[in-house]
């Protein structure tokens, strides 16, 4: 492990950072909420959350916006999010650098996270112009059949501590074209991305000339969380999270008949079939299970590897975690850094030993890498545990870089093993087979809401629908059609004659 910087250095950094971001000044001695970054596991500075009956006015403000918000026509609503997504580009370095210091994803990452933020705000202003509805044929003479899209209202954002940024993009850059107002409670862990993204929205609406409370922040613990989830203003809350958070997000929002759409845990699994190119399969896994620090809801937790190739994979696979560097996420080389904290590293550990208990072997890691000067930071070994079978550890999300190895000889028991999860996020599969690759990806294939060939279960572009099936919560955002979850539907059936024949041929009076 290479050298950690010190805790001053990394406040510094931050510092310099916050007050590019229009942000030069968040932190009050008496605040509730303890910015810590994972790289040191010092304290940055504390800032003042709000509580839970501030929530109230909170969303009273995006409810005041969104009524004006919805008046200005999709493509000049548009605007704001062209803006927003320059201010991203001129801020793409101290942004990517604040989510490292916060998240404690390698600066490459970080950098990826705003980028990603960027390709959202793309796809977004040309959708301000697609909110496309139907005319559907009439079965009555005279008379027209059309679906309109309306905005919803406000949008409730629950984010994660792991994409603190991204995700609250996805969802507002579209929540915001389909004419909605967003109000977000960000995680704990990743408050001062929250404030920098909350000043840049507010400056690319001033430049737009657009209302003020277009976003608005919510800091704070679970409990401000789940006001805003009762809020019956929220029309719909947008989760992103734990499937234990998510189940309880859910309950309450269908309990007032509000809208959600969650993104829950994953348990992603690439099944490397004979013919795989394993060069190939290597790098795709490594990055896939030990990038973000095995911290991304779409982290590859289970290889199923054919019998022919999966000694062979096994020892490429050690291979290639001896010489992962670990290490401050800030240092150019390092490609493994920090968990986000003690709890993640407990959770890691009991999983290992739980492993073993059930049969695994350990191939590689399970170590703290022990940093001398900075006792709560907490860098774990990428580890790599073979198992005899899919025991109830590797059923479970463990949000570390823990990967579990399996093996098949029938391709039909790999989906099954692929399938044979509470989860449904993310999938792949390595062949160089044609049939192997279509039947994965076909319905009897896996189950998953993103289904990759000779790629991994992560990294996926904003293009698409993202999200996933069972406990992973059904949801999708991004790309695709998703931003119908964000918006009404209108069905209107309207009659240019002067008759008036009912549907199904009904005759009354
Ligand atoms: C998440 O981990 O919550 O596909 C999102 C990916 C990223 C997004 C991950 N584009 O890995």
């Amino acid at each position: 492990m290479t050298a950690l910087p010190t805790h001053p250095e990394v406040a510094a950094l931050a510092t310099g950072v916050l007050a590019r971001l229009g942000v030069p000044d968040p932190f009050d001695p008496g605040g509730d909420l303890a910015c810590r970054t994972p790289v040191t596991g010092g304290i940055l500075g504390r800032v003042r959350g709000h509580r839970p009956q501030d929530v109230d006015a909170l969303v009273g403000r995006a409810d005041h916006a969104f009524q004006q918000w919805r008046r200005v026509p999709a493509p000049a609503r548009g605007q704001v999010v062209r803006e927003l997504g320059q201010l991203l580009r001129e801020h793409k370095r101290d942004l990517g650098l604040l989510v490292s210091i916060e998240a404690g994803k390698i600066l490459a990452e970080g950098l990826g996270e705003v980028q990603e933020m960027i390709d959202i705000c793309e796809l977004a202003v040309g959708q301000s112009r697609q909110l496309f509805g139907r005319i559907i044929a009439s079965e009555r003479p005279g008379h027209r059949l059309m679906e309109q899209w309306h905005p919803l209202g406000v949008v409730g954002v629950l984010s994660a501590f792991n994409f603190p940024v991204a995700v609250w993009s996805w969802n507002t850059a579209i929540a915001l074209v389909c004419g909605n107002t967003v109000v977000w409670k960000p995680s704990e862990h990743a408050v001062l991305t929250a404030l920098a993204c909350d000043r840049l929205l507010a400056e690319a609406a001033v430049r737009a000339g657009a209302p003020d409370d277009l976003g608005v922040l919510a800091l704070g613990a679970a409990e401000v969380g789940a006001a805003v989830v009762d809020d019956p203003r929220v029309a719909l809350v947008s989760a992103t999270g734990s499937t234990e958070t998510g189940r309880a997000v859910a309950g309450r929002v269908a309990n007032r008949f509000g809208r959600c759409l969650l993104e829950l845990g994953g348990n992603n699994a690439a099944v490397v079939c004979p013919s795989a190119d394993l060069d190939l399969t290597v790098r795709s896994i490594v990055f896939a299970a030990a990038g973000t620090a095995g911290q991304r809801c779409t982290t590859l937790r289970r290889v199923i590897a054919h019998a022919s190739v999966a000694d062979e994979l096994a020892e490429r696979l050690v291979a290639a975690y001896r010489s992962l560097p670990i290490g401050s996420p800030l240092d150019e080389g390092t490609l493994v850094g920090p968990v986000i904290n003690a709890v993640a590293h407990e959770r890691h550990r009991a999983a290992v030993e739980q492993a073993v208990a059930e049969g695994g072997r350990l191939l590689h890691g399970g170590d703290r890498v022990l940093a001398d000067d900075a006792a709560d930071a907490w860098y774990v070994q990428p580890t790599l545990i073979d198992m005899p079978e899919q025991t109830a550890v590797v059923r479970r999300e463990t949000f570390s870089p823990l990967l579990y190895l399996l093996t098949y000889t029938d391709l039909a028991d790999a989906i099954e093993l692929n399938n044979a999860v509470p989860q449904g996020l993310s999938s792949a599969i390595f062949t160089r087979d044609v049939r192997e690759a279509e039947l994965f990806v076909s319905a009897t294939g896996s189950d998953c809401g993103i289904v990759n060939v000779n790629t991994g279960p992560s990294g996926a572009e904003i293009g698409g629908a993202f999200g996933g099936e069972k406990e992973t919560g059904g949801g999708r955002e991004s790309g695709s059609d998703a931003w119908k979850g964000y918006m009404r539907r209108a069905t209107s059936t309207v009659n240019y004659s002067s008759d008036l024949p009912l549907a199904q041929g009904v005759s009354f009076g």
